[in-house]
């Protein structure tokens, strides 16, 4: 399970990976927020030095990646010594985890050399016209990055329930990346698995 490691950037990015890290995954949460911190108990905390919430400024967020970036590389290097795939997760409509997504995401992959798979989640209806505009900048910086894998994308108006929204990813994945080889319709192996995870 050390092959996959989860990297959670803001709010959604600390709560998605909650269920991973209890289930033994290797996983590093990092936030503009100390209040946000405070509310995860995650083994490997980072907060990003003067960050006090980025309050949907995704401006900010890239100002603060900036310089924060070595010791964010260095958290996931030391953190997460020997996985091949990383999952990067933040949510589109927020400041601190949407703005620095598409950047952290093509930084790691060229630095620590290793898949990167980015997790993020849309708005639902309730949600201002700040939050879609953050989300329609964070897809354009998305399409325009060749270093990634797989992308997976959350929707908050499927379900009232956010926790339910994770927990339902949380299952879903964890099925896929713990899955033992074998079975009647045969087998999905550890290689068939990565090649799905990186194209
Ligand atoms: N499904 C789901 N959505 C979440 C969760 N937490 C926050 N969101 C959604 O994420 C968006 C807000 O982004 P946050 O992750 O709170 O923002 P942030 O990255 O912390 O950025 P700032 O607080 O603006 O600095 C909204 O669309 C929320 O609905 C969660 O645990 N599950
Ligand atoms: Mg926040």
């Amino acid at each position: 399970m050390t092959f996959y490691g989860f990297l959670g950037i803001g709010q959604f990015g600390g709560n998605i990976t909650r269920k991973f890290e209890e289930a033994g995954y290797p996983c590093v949460v990092a936030n503009s927020s100390l209040e946000d911190l405070a509310t995860r108990n995650a083994k490997n905390k980072l907060h990003f030095r003067n960050g006090q919430g980025c309050h949907k400024n995704r401006k900010k967020s890239k100002a603060l990646l900036k310089e924060n970036l070595e010791i964010l590389i260095d958290e996931v290097r030391s953190k997460m010594p020997s996985i091949t795939t990383l999952f990067i997760c933040a949510s589109s409509a927020g400041g601190t985890g949407s703005g620095m997504l598409a950047a952290v995401a093509k930084i790691l992959s060229r630095q620590l050399e290793i898949n990167i798979c980015i997790v993020t989640v849309l708005p639902d209806k309730s949600e201002n016209f700040q939050s879609y505009a953050n989300t329609v900048e964070l897809f354009q910086e998305i399409e325009k990055l060749d270093c990634i894998g797989a992308t997976f994308i959350l929707d908050n108006s499927k379900n009232k329930d956010r926790m339910k929204i994770n927990e339902i990813f949380f299952t879903h994945l964890d099925a896929l990346l713990a899955n033992e080889n074998g079975g009647d319709y045969g087998c999905l192996d550890r290689t068939i698995l990565y090649i799905m995870l990186i194209e």
